[in-house]
């Protein structure tokens, strides 16, 4: 049957490709779907079992959709996506990826031009052809060239973003699971690792049963062409390209074989030459002394015996965790369960926002959290923010709705728009009203270099603001984000207390892990981990930003939500004039 996470993934893909059909992400249809999805995200219960009637009790699925969600549970798809990937094939996706190029102008450049692939397109721009079209000029076609550059779009370069692979890889983890004879899957290689970007998925599965596993993973509706299928080894592509490896392995041999195929290549190079250091032999089958297993059922019992401490998946890149683990000297990594609270945070007053305070509150106390900041967006932010009498109704809804949690402080913050020379929404006064702001930069990023430092040390430089969000504004895969002078900025962090966020949205994961391995290094940086959620279902990305923080280094004492209610509070209120804030 199929999952909640398969039919969420139906829709999405409807989703994208009704938005290349309407020329539009704000159609009415795909808003449907969108909204659709995000109301599975936040159902319990598997509905692939639920009847069209009780589909439709779901608030956000209407009757069309509650048909679709049938008619994709009974026969494995639904025609009318049929028709739209036959529409839309796959190597033609690939330029919905390229920032700038959105669906009025793709249909323009298929139709005027007959641009099918990335290589068409290229070949239009060699031949100064978009310029003839309404709405592009030689300008687009510089942009559009540097970016296909960018993305290396092209050949064996292509990388997919995590935020793509990672729903994928999580589906067929769940659904190879359940095959007979299967007591694990684990998602492995740059994935587990957590890269921003993945070249493939690997999954390694313990079964006692590999030629039953094998031929269900041929058998998956989400393979699209099969590249190789062996005994113990299937490798296959999905619809939008991406490479997925299936390997199986007994059970006892778990440990070694997920360690072996984590990775990096370059982390696995050096725990080899120690386990040949001490006369062993490591190899994905397990640590081995001659004929003798030393250990191989689990990474920990590897490690234990190669005298390492474990070292997490997300710091194996041999940047020195080997030296440390060896040391007894990896830090105190920040963990999942360390968390105490979310510092950016949006309902519905936000104009993206999807839920209304009480909800998102209600989830935030469902997660256990001792304190939360509502991060509404500034009033500068067009369309999406908050002018500053609809602040005030909104702090005091929030002082109303605190008392219904007195275990849990809520916090009335802002998400502040950082201008283009560093300006900030409202006035310095208005501003000190907030317990807690976070200052982020929407716009404007390709300044240089220089004038970005500026701007980020001038938004430092000012009282109210307590954290930066998504430190270069970059979308994995999409767009580069802001280039500065990271030594500066995190310079001017420590010297303010303004705390650096580990946002842990999937498509962002900013700050990036070399600037968070840099302030981690400096020891004198403050850094939150924040999920800038906007629904109840983003609460998971908590869980992705700590990954980031570790792949940064992070450790505990240096993120300051992991901090006691009473010691966070007092620090959140540290930068104002005595007496403004009502906090600690
Ligand atoms: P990717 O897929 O480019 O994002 O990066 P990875 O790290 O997932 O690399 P991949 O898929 O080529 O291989 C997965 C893991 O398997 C890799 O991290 C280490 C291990 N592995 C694969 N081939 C070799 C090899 O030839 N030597 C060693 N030592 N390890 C290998
Ligand atoms: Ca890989
Ligand atoms: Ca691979
Ligand atoms: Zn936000």
């Amino acid at each position: 049957m199929a999952s909640n996470r398969d039919v969420i993934a139906m829709l999405y893909e409807l989703a994208q490709l009704t938005t290349l059909e309407e020329g539009s992400q704000q159609s009415f249809k795909v808003r449907a779907y969108e909204t659709a999805l995000h109301a599975i995200e936040g159902t319990s219960g598997e509905i692939g079992g639920w009847t069209q009637k009780e589909l439709e009790a779901i608030k956000g699925i209407g009757p069309s959709i509650a048909k679709k969600i049938r008619e994709y549970v009974d026969t494995g798809t639904i025609d009318k996506l049929e028709e739209l990937r036959a529409k839309y094939p796959p190597e033609f996706l690939e330029l919905t990826r390229i920032p700038g190029l959105g669906p009025k102008t793709l249909a323009t450049i298929r139709d005027r031009l007959g641009v099918e692939t990335v290589e068409d397109l290229k070949a239009a721009i060699a031949g100064q052809r978009l310029r003839e079209l309404p709405g592009l000029g030689a300008t687009s076609e510089e942009k559009i060239a540097k970016a296909i550059d960018r993305l290396g779009l092209h050949g064996k370069d292509r990388r997919t973003p995590l935020i793509d692979a990672l729903p994928i890889a999580e589906a067929l983890v769940e659904a190879l699971k359940r095959v007979e004879g299967v007591t694990a899957a684990v998602p492995c290689g740059s994935l587990r690792r957590f890269s921003d970007t993945v070249g493939d998925i690997d999954i390694v599965v313990a079964t006692a049963d590999a030629p039953v596993l094998m031929q269900t993973v041929v058998a998956l509706p989400v393979v699209a062409e099969m590249l190789m299928a062996g005994h113990t080894k299937t490798s296959f592509l999905t619809r939008n390209g991406l490479q997925v490896d299936v390997r199986a392995i007994r059970p006892d041999q778990l440990g070694a074989a997920s360690l072996y195929f984590t990775g990096s290549k370059a982390h696995n190079i050096v725990l080899r030459q120690l386990a040949i250091d001490r006369g062993y032999l490591l190899n994905e089958y397990g640590l081995l002394d001659g004929e003798h297993v030393v250990a191989a059922t689990t990474e920990e019992s590897i490690y234990a015996a190669l005298e390492l401490t474990f070292i997490p998946p997300e710091l194996r890149e041999n940047t020195g965790e080997i030296e440390a683990a060896a040391g007894g000297g990896l830090p105190d990594m920040v963990e999942i369960g360390h968390i105490k609270g979310d510092l950016h945070y949006h309902t519905d007053l936000s104009g993206d926002g999807r839920a209304s305070l009480e909800e998102m509150v209600e989830a935030a106390h469902r997660r256990g959290y001792r304190y939360v900041a509502i991060t509404d967006h500034g009033e500068d932010l067009a369309i999406n923010g908050a002018d500053r009498t609809q602040m005030l109704v909104h702090q005091h809804r929030i002082g109303r709705l605190a008392e219904k949690y007195p275990e849990m402080a809520l916090l009335f913050g802002c998400e502040l728009n950082i201008g283009p020379d560093g300006g900030l929404d409202y006035d310095p006064e208005f501003r000190l009203k907030f317990d807690w702001c976070v200052a982020s930069i929407h716009s404007h990023f390709d300044l240089p270099a220089a004038r970005q430092t500026e701007r980020l040390l001038k938004a430092m430089a000012d009282p109210s603001v307590n954290a930066i969000g998504h430190l270069s504004g970059r979308m994995i895969g999409r767009r580069p984000g802001a280039e500065f002078d990271v030594d500066a900025v995190l310079e001017g962090a420590a010297v303010s207390g303004v705390a650096l966020e580990i946002n842990g949205a999937l498509d962002r994961l900013d700050a990036t892990a070399d600037v968070i391995r840099r302030a981690t290094a400096r020891g004198d940086v403050h850094l939150v981990i924040s999920t800038d959620s906007h629904h109840p279902s983003e609460g998971v990305r908590m869980e992705y930003g700590v990954r980031q923080a570790r792949r940064g280094w992070a450790s505990k004492k240096q993120v300051v939500n992991t901090w006691p209610a009473a010691r966070f509070l007092k620090w959140a209120s540290h930068r104002r004039p005595e007496g403004v804030s009502g906090l600690a």
